[in-house]
Parts: structure tokens; sequence; C-alpha cells
């Protein structure tokens, strides 16, 4: 039962309902929130349809850290929506600029011992510090903020036992690429992991911190670290000792299972395109030519990242033929660097210096040319995220990136080391960070903060209204796939689509639009000639990657009412529910084989079902057969579906 681990004793202090129990579901009390403006605008919209006063977290920080490129009115209109939304109901705003609100998170915000929901699937780098941190649907982090319980199914979870001593040029980025390698991207579902064992004293927040932010990839549903003396000298260099509690796992503390990984044996690892899980050392593809070199993004941009690569850089240049780029990831990280002089290393080596923003990791700028190879220090290269469709991109720590980038090819770090003279360096903390605060607005007093009105600029459309479940489906596939889809396929990101977030009528033009491009009039030729329902067929893992709840909002507005998998990821499943689509599974996977695009389905006796936790048949009228289905859907997230979402669900019990 895991009684004793650090997550176990978290969850416990924050459970509201159900049983600590592999599997069942669980409702937890929510501490603090976060979201970022991609998910954000939408999240409070829906807040805002809750008729809540202020919110009742104990904190909750808007983030503008995604998309600010500004191109137009529509982003800097979402923009001035998030702050006077922030101002009205008692949410502190991190202004563009600030950083990346994971990275800002760490540093500004988290508590040990506390929970935290985000609308972003990077939540959990607040891991680092002891918090039960997890990404959600922006209409979960909604109702976190009016004050509902956060419901999930109790992961297992799983201790990861670090021993050994990491050699030079050996780092954090490397113990998660082997966890990644090890376990794939769906490794992770329905886990924890928590980490403990001797080899957790050598590594600092910030490195603990890039672990629990790509634990995200392997499917998981949230990473973490105890609460130590390294948590404590952290905080207290942050002036935030008063956040500091001890929280370390028992003695007789048991995992659910437990994985090892000997530091030692540990070598410099890259993840290949077009997945985070297709690691191999770096000295088996050395020699891959670079077009472009990145290091930024929430995974690795931090302090400690800057530090040891303008380190490395000292004296060098970067390669003719390779731009090379950093975006530090905070405020904070850009002033540090700039007072201590590295920033000048990255200026003489010829490096291009990015705003403190997600910016090329989530396509918006500094994409790679035309089949070119991307090198970055990011969490993830799904085909196209970078906005050059044919792009290799590949993932690695930084100190790979720049031994890369000054050779222009792809160079395990300790053979740059012996062949320029480079030094490995363990980074010392500051005795006191610059705080940085400056573009943080802080909170209104209550009698001021009601006065203020929600600024809407013209790109910000209604939530569209939608209908309870049918008591039968008549669909057709509208689409087949195959596994690991990523929300980036379902509804991409990029510097075209991304300012559309606040818009669905707008944004739903996009749904699959790089996967099927007629996907969209298909659709809408089913729902508006035909009045009948899509239904999309997938594979494993349906869904993984991103938290954003466009990806199934869309679809829904398109009249997408069943999505049939063999399995889901854990964000999108709850998305999927949120918004009225059945998330159904194959009771026998080798059915998949059995649909066609355009195949006529039925599904009778929906409701029924659903009441009564029936399996679920679903009827093939184009080839005549039946086909049973399961699901795997707890009593509330059933009536949610009924309802036809999570908002008629809340207002339903008003
Ligand atoms: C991502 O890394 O894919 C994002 C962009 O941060 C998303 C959120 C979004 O789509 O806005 C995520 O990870 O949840
Ligand atoms: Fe931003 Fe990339 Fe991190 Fe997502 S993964 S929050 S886009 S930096």
């Amino acid at each position: 039962m895991a009684k004793g681990t650090v997550a176990y004793k978290i969850l416990e202090k924050h459970l509201v309902k159900g049983k600590l129990i592999p599997g069942e579901e669980i409702g937890i009390k929510i501490d603090q929130t976060l979201t970022q403006d991609a998910t954000g605008t939408m999240a409070y919209l829906q807040f805002e349809a809750m008729g809540v006063k202020r919110v009742k977290t104990e904190l909750s920080v808007s983030y503008i850290d995604h998309n600010m490129l500004q191109t137009d009115f529509r982003n800097p209109d979402d923009h001035k929506y998030l702050m006077s939304v922030a101002k009205r109901y008692g949410i502190y705003l991190s202004k563009p600029g600030n950083g990346i609100c994971h990275q800002v998170h760490v540093e500004r915000f988290a508590v040990p011992g506390k929970t935290l929901i985000g609308s972003d699937s990077h939540t959990p780098t607040s891991g680092g510090v002891g918090m039960i941190a997890i990404g959600a649907g922006g209409l979960d982090v909604a109702a976190a903020m009016a004050g509902e319980p956060f419901f999930i199914k109790m992961p297992k979870i799983v201790g990861v036992k670090l021993t050994g001593k990491m050699p030079p040029w050996v780092t954090a980025k490397d113990i998660i690429l082997e966890l990644l390698r090890r376990l794939t991207v769906k490794g992770g579902l329905g886990k924890i992991f928590e980490y403990f064992g001797e080899g957790i004293k050598e590594l600092s927040v910030p490195e603990r911190a890039t672990i629990t932010n790509m634990g995200a990839e392997l499917g998981a549903t949230t990473s973490i670290f105890p609460s130590d003396e390294i948590t404590r000298e952290y905080l207290k260099a942050q002036g935030r000792e008063e956040d500091w509690v001890e929280i370390l796992p028992d003695p007789d503390a048991e995992y659910d299972e437990i994985i090892e990984i000997n530091l030692s044996e540990l070598e410099p690892l890259i993840a290949q395109p077009h997945s985070p899980d297709n690691v191999v050392p770096v000295r088996d593809i050395e020699g891959i030519k670079v077009d472009q070199v990145v290091i930024g993004s929430c995974t690795n941009s931090s302090f400690v990242d800057l530090m040891r690569t303008a380190k490395m850089l000292e004296g060098k240049r970067v390669h003719p033929d390779v731009v090379f780029a950093v975006a530090p990831g905070s405020k904070q990280a850009l002033e540090l660097i700039t007072q201590n002089g590295a920033l000048l290393n990255f200026l003489k080596a010829g490096a291009r210096i990015l705003e403190t923003a997600c910016g090329p990791c989530i396509g918006m700028g500094y994409a790679p040319p035309s089949g070119g190879v991307s090198l970055r220090s990011f969490n993830r290269n799904f085909e196209g995220r970078s906005g050059t469709k044919d792009a290799k991109v590949y993932l690695a720590s930084p100190e790979v990136c720049v031994a890369s980038a000054v050779t222009g090819e792809i160079t395990d770090p300790r053979r740059f080391a012996e062949r320029n003279g480079a030094k490995w360096i363990k980074v010392e903390m500051p005795e006191k960070f610059p705080y940085g605060d400056e573009a943080i607005i802080e909170l209104l007093p209550e009698e001021e903060a009601e006065k203020v009105e929600i600024y809407r600029g013209p790109n910000i459309k209604p939530l569209p209204e939608f209908d309870p479940m049918p008591s039968s489906i008549e669909g057709e596939v509208a689409l087949i796939v195959g596994d690991n889809i990523t929300t980036d396929h379902i509804m991409p990101a990029g510097a075209k689509i991304l300012p559309l977030r606040s818009n669905i009528y707008a944004i739903s033009e996009y749904v699959y639009h790089y996967v099927d491009p007629e996907f969209v009039e298909r659709a809408k030729n089913i729902r508006d000639v035909k009045k009948k329902a899509s239904i999309i067929i997938g594979g494993e893992n349906y869904g993984q990657g991103s938290s954003r709840e466009h990806a199934a909002l869309a679809p829904r507005f398109l009249g997408v009412r069943a999505v049939i998998a063999k399995s889901f990821a854990r964000i999108h499943h709850t998305n999927l529910v949120n918004f009225g689509i059945i998330p159904l599974e194959f009771a026998d996977k080798d059915d998949y084989q059995k649909f066609s695009l355009g195949d006529e389905l039925r599904i009778d006796n929906v409701i029924e079902a659903l009441k009564e936790e029936r399996d679920i048949i679903v009827k093939n009228m184009t080839t005549g057969e039946e086909i049973r289905l399961t699901y795997n859907l707890a009593p509330r997230q059933r009536e949610i579906l009924l309802a036809g979402g999570l908002l008629n669900w809340i207002k339903s019990r008003q």
C-alpha cells in the first residue's frame, strides 16, 4: 500500500474522498493551482462560469509564458484578460518575461508537503521540492480554484532508488532519459515515481526538477523527491526557509514497485526523433551534423544548467554552420547569470539569446530549417512540434547541446572535454538568489478586487454549450489512428494556431490538421448533413503529452461523441470525460482491426450501460459485427458523461 512513502504521506493528509488503494478513485484537497496563458484563458472562462467570488485555494498563480509572439491584437488581448481575471479573483500573475511557469513555481511558490494542480502536463516539476504536483485539464483546475477536490485514480507508488555516483558529464537529464529508455512513454501510466537512495543527495533542487519535469513523458501521474536538507538550503536561498518542512520516507516505507538506477553506470544519453523514449547513448550517434541547438524549456534552463554550460563555452565559439540559442527558464536565472557575468560567455560564443519563455519548445519561433537537425535540452520531440514538419529533433542534456554546438555535430561531452579541455564543474547554489519578483503582480485587497472589470478582447469567444449524453449514439468512424497519438497531433500548437486558444469556433478548424487535413470537413459533414456523431478509433496510449483540453473540447464541438482506443493517457482521458466524449476501450484489443473509415456504428443503451456499469456493445452496421467495449470510469465520471460534461454536471448540482 506504499505507506510511509513521501507521496503516500502527502496524499493521506489531503484525502477527502475514497481510499488510498491503487486503482480506486480518490478526491484530494488542492492547496495551490497554476495556469499558463495557452490553457489559462479557457480555464478562467470556465472558472467565471462557476460563479465563485474569489479563488478558494491557498495560492493560485496565472503565468504568461507560452504565447508571447503578439503578432496581432489577439494574443495581447488574451494577456489583458488574464491580468484582469487575476486581479478580480485573488490570483498572482506572472507577467510575460518573468519565466516559464514550472521553473518560476519551483523558485518562488512551491511548498513541500502541499498539493498543486496545474493546467499544464509538466506541473510535476514542483515535485522536485517534495510536493504532490499534478498536471490536469483547465476545467479541473478551474474546479479546484472553486474549492472542489481533484479526482484521480490512486496511482501505484514506484520507488526509484538512485545508488552510486554520477560520473562527470552525466547529469539529471540522463537519469530521466534512462528511465524513458527502460519504460517508454507509457511506462508511467497510473504511477507516481518517488526518488530515494544515496544518489539523491547529489542532486540540487533544479536538477531534481529536471527529473520530475520529464517524468511527464513517462505518462506518470507525477514524480516526487523527499523534502530534505538540500530542499531547505534551496528554499532558504530563495528567502523562503519558513516554507520548508522535512518529509522523508519512513525507514520501513514499502513501495509498490522498485526500480534501481546505479548512477555510476550511466553515460550521456540522447532521445532521437520523434519520441522522448527513443533513447540511445550519445556516443552511438556521434557525428550527425546539427543545424541548430537550443538550451531552454521547463526541463533544462535553470541557473545550474546555464552556469555549467556557460563555463564549457569559456573562450570557445559556436560552429559556423550552427545557430545556437539560449532561452533562460526564468528572469531569476537570467538575473543571476547577468550579475555573475556568465551571460557574457554565451554572447562571446556567438549565441542568440531568446526570451525567458517556452518559445521554440512549443513551436513559437526558432523553427528548424527544412529537413534540419535540431538538438534541444527540452522534453518533447514529437514530429512537427518544432514548427517544421520534416525537422529531426533530438533531446539531450544542456552539456551535450553545448558540446555539439561547438563541434557542429552530435558530440559526447566527455570527448568534447578531452579534446577541448573543458572542465566539469559542480555548480554551487548561491547563498541568496535574486528573488526577481518584480514581474509578479501582487493580490489586491478583497474590496478593491471586487470592483475590477474583466477585460474581454474580440478574440475571446464564449464557451459552446453541450447536450447531455443521448440514449443511443448513431455515429460514423471519422478517423482511425495508431499508437501513442499525442495531443499535439489532435490539436496542434505553434505560431499559427496557438493564438486561437480562446476561440473554440476558430481553433476547431485545425483538429488533426497535420494528420488528416480532411478530418474537420468530414466531421462537420457527419454532424451537420448526416446529423450523426463522429467516432474516432485509436491505438495504445491515446492522447499522451500535453494537458491541453482543447484536444477534447474542439473535437466535441465538431461532433465527436466517442473515442474507442486500446488505452488512454491519463490527462486526456479525464479531459474527454470533462467534455462529454466517452472514452471506450476494446475488450479484445484485436478488435481494433474491425473498423474502417466511414463505417456506420451504433451504440445503444448508453445511458443504462453507464448507470449500471455494464459493458457497452458497438454495432458496426456496415459489417454487421458486434464488438464489446469496456471503460475505466469512476461513478462520478459516469455521471459527468451523462450530464454532457463537467460544467453541466457542476451547474446541475448548484
Ligand atoms: C506542452 O508542453 O505541450 C504545453 C504547451 O506546455 C502543454 C500545454 C498546452 O498545450 O498549452 C502541456 O504540456 O500541457
Ligand atoms: Fe513550455 Fe515546453 Fe515546458 Fe510545455 S514543455 S511548459 S511548452 S517549456
